[in-house]
């Protein structure tokens, strides 16, 4: 817990023309321990001075900021989902924001640490500087719509500071009283605004040319809001409301509440989502799991056991898609929502051949399915852009999307006709696991039935039958041509989900006919001369190739065409291919890895490829020169990408509990190396929520929620045990390691 000695806000705190009651205690909730009392937390004992590779973020779904921490100057740099250029036709790039930068003078800092703590999703810094303890607390608030950076310190009138806001499109910067503004328009149009509202307890505060200067304050609270008139609505021109009343009003209401209560209120809303999963992988040694996070990834390199940090690793991808993808908010793009720049790698865009849909697979089974939404929302609102641009291109029906994509509907570079195909297969599994059928109805089953017409129309059928996708390309590698795997696969996910869909509703019974026996004459996957699976129809596969596009095995993971149990030929196939593509890789190619090795129930390959990702990038310590992780756990590609650590996070909940075969199936791939654990609250295809506990590497326990319209029975297996037992919506089943009733 924290010392009283830390300072209490006063009573009153002028607030433009509104005095504020705001009498509470400046303190961060105690930090949630972890299992074991491990820490969920990142920290560090110096402040950061790359912004790829030590800020550390925070965010509410739709604003986030990348923290420093300098005790001498703090820098936020800080972004809004929506402040993209482009527009439908040109893809544009999406944009940095601005940066807060706050100068305290305090160069000589001792006792320095700072730290992510993402039970709470609250960053804190400490430090002493002559004889002041100081602290700082940093949260990004999805109910109050804000950030909150809280400085504090342990005696009063310590607090100089020089706070300026910065533009990164040049807008003015404009200081009256306690506000900074800044207020701009992208060359597309786009309106967007920022204000940072400075509030303080004790001493004074001077508003100067772009500054506003606090002299003797006791403690500070800054208040960020930004926002800009992007809308989420084709038919109204992708344009809504100016921000300014907007921000202005979120900064009144922030600011009328006690500072205590604004955390209160967030770590409320945080943990709500955040402790619906608590997992358990075991205990690293006290010495290491005590080291800085930077530290402890170096040891983890030279192999030290560190189940700890590959929970803390499981549970920040967790914290950052809560962080990065909020109802309301756009999707996670390829660096969440987190930049720095306006001309930022790929466009920072949504790219939808591996990477968007790799952000989204941990959403639904680690019980985050409303962070699925925004995914959800943006593939519904880009329809009737991709239909016309799809109309012009193909001369088809439906629609799809070139690579790389904006929040416009634009897109741009090849195009990639299963893209569209593959979006569905978002829409399908949140019904999958969530069993809402007005959702299905209303929202998903429109889409996939459009997306089966421009398959309709587009596939090929030979003189035999067989329908083949013309002119395709195995990202991106190989030659364009017709019957590509990847295609293929693809296709046939979508007629399968399209299928269940129509099944589940009971809707056009003659159409499911047509796409069901159209699935059946679709090119189906083959095996080549080197035992492997053909990434194209011609048997031309170079085993030497470790392209780091793997999408051939789509139907594995996370396709479910392909799986040892129903295929094991074509399973054990896409096992040759596999290790002939080797344990390196992106980032991302990495985290898919160990989503192929779940599949393939090799849990110990699966590990190795999660400690291939976890090890700092550009070591010289391990074999690799791509991929790996930053000091910050983000996700290195290089440089930094976000689909890497979502992929990861995803690939251990496969690892835990699988779902895609209409079966329960518990501990599928279990690495030994993790010999006694739990986990609580992992998500279930077909309604269920699921509790697993483990002991020398055997089951020893599981409970089964029947959580919303699950079906009245579910099967469940364990190795090669199977049950099929009664479980209607509300209840629950305890089972023992033998998959029996226990207490
Ligand atoms: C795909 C990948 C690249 C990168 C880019 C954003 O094109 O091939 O590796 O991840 O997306």
């Amino acid at each position: 817990m924290e010392s009283s000695a830390w300072m209490v806000r006063a009573a009153c705190l002028a607030v433009g023309s509104i005095l504020v009651a705001a009498a509470s205690p400046r303190q961060v909730l105690a930090a949630d321990d972890g299992p074991g009392g491990a820490r969920m937390a990142l920290w560090y004992s110096k402040p950061a001075s790359d912004w790829q590779k030590e800020a550390l973020p925070i965010g509410n779904g739709r604003l986030g900021g990348m923290i420093f921490g300098g005790a001498d100057v703090e820098h936020i740099q800080f972004n809004v989902d929506s402040l993209w250029e482009g527009d439908e036709k040109d893809t544009g790039a999406y944009q940095a924001f601005g940066d807060v930068f706050v100068e305290l003078g305090h160069a000589n800092a001792t006792d320095y640490r700072r730290e992510l703590d993402i039970a709470r999703a609250v960053h804190t810094v400490r430090y002493a500087a002559g004889a002041v303890r100081y602290k700082r607390e940093y949260f990004a608030s999805n109910p109050a719509g804000v950030m909150v950076f809280g400085f504090s310190a342990d005696k009063a009138g310590a607090y100089n500071a020089k706070i300026r806001l910065t533009d990164m499109h040049g807008a003015k910067i404009v200081a009256q009283k306690d506000r900074l503004t800044a207020a701009g328009a992208l060359k597309n149009g786009l309106k967007y605004k920022a204000q940072l509202l400075v509030l303080r307890e004790g001493g004074s505060a001077k508003a100067g040319d772009g500054v506003i200067e606090v002299a003797g304050a006791d403690s500070i609270t800054l208040l960020l809001a930004a926002d800009t008139n992007y809308l989420n609505d084709y038919a109204k021109g992708w344009r809504g409301e100016d921000p300014g009343a907007r921000i202005t009003g979120q900064l009144k209401a922030a600011s009328a509440k006690a500072y205590a209560d604004l955390l209160a209120e967030h770590v409320k809303d945080y943990r709500s989502l955040f402790d619906r999963l608590r997992l358990d992988l075991g205990r690293t040694p006290a010495a290491v799991a005590a080291l800085p996070t930077d530290e402890r990834l170096t040891a983890y390199e030279k192999d030290v056991n560190d189940p700890e940090l590959e929970n803390l690793y499981f549970q920040y991808g967790r914290y950052l898609l809560i962080s990065c993808s909020r109802p309301g908010a756009l999707p996670a793009n390829l660096q969440g929502l987190w930049n720095n720049s306006n001309d930022p790698p790929w466009r920072c865009d949504y790219h939808s051949n591996i990477n968007v849909q790799m952000n989204y697979w941990l959403a639904e089974p680690t019980n985050l399915a409303e962070c699925h939404v925004p995914f959800l929302t943006y593939i519904s609102s880009l329809r009737q852009v991709r239909t016309k641009a799809t109309k012009a291109n193909y001369n088809a029906r439906g629609w799809t999307v070139q690579t790389e994509n904006n929040i416009y509907g634009g897109s741009s570079w090849r195009w990639n006709p299963p893209g569209s195909a593959w979006y569905c297969q978002h829409l399908w599994e949140h019904y999958a696991f969530g069993q809402d059928k007005d959702y299905l109805r209303k929202v998903a089953y429109p889409v996939l039935k459009e997306v089966c017409q421009f398959w309709e129309d587009r596939l090929k059928k030979r003189p035999d039958g067989t329908l083949v996708v013309p002119d395709g390309w195995s990202p991106e590698q190989g030659p364009q041509e017709e019957g590509v795997s990847y295609d293929q696969e693809l296709v046939y996910d979508l007629f399968t989900n399209y299928v269940e869909a129509a099944d589940a509703l009971g809707v056009d019974k003659d159409y499911r006919t047509r796409i069901a026996d159209m699935r059946e004459h679709l090119l189906a996957p083959k095996i080549g001369k080197w035992g492997q699976l053909q990434e194209w129809e011609t048997d031309r596969d170079d085993p030497k190739d470790q392209h780091r596009h793997v999408s051939h095995l789509f139907a594995l993971h996370p396709g479910r065409q392909i799986s040892l149990a129903k295929t094991p030929a074509l399973a054990e196939a896409a096992k040759v291919s596999l290790t002939a593509r080797g344990d390196g890789g992106t980032g991302w190619s990495m985290a898919w890895k160990i989503n192929f090795r779940a599949r393939l129930r090799d849990g110990d390959h699966a590990l190795r490829m999660l400690h291939n990702q976890l090890r700092l990038t550009g070591s010289t310590l391990t074999q690799y020169n791509g991929g790996g992780t930053f000091p910050n756990l983000l996700d290195a590609h290089p440089p930094f990408q976000i689909d890497g650590n979502f992929g990861a996070t995803a690939g251990i909940a496969e690892l835990l509990l699988q779902s895609q075969a209409g079966q329960i199936e518990l501990l599928p791939a279990l690495p030994g190396q993790w010999k006694t654990g739990s986990v609580r609250g992992l998500r279930a295809r077909g309604g269920y929520e699921v509790d697993i506990q483990w002991d020398a590497g055997r089951l020893t326990r599981a409970v089964i929620r029947g959580v919303t319209n699950a079906a009245p029975t579910c099967s469940v297996r364990y190795g090669q045990a199977v049950k099929e037992l009664p479980l209607a919506s509300g209840r629950q089943l305890v089972l023992d390691g033998s998959l029996q009733p226990a207490p």
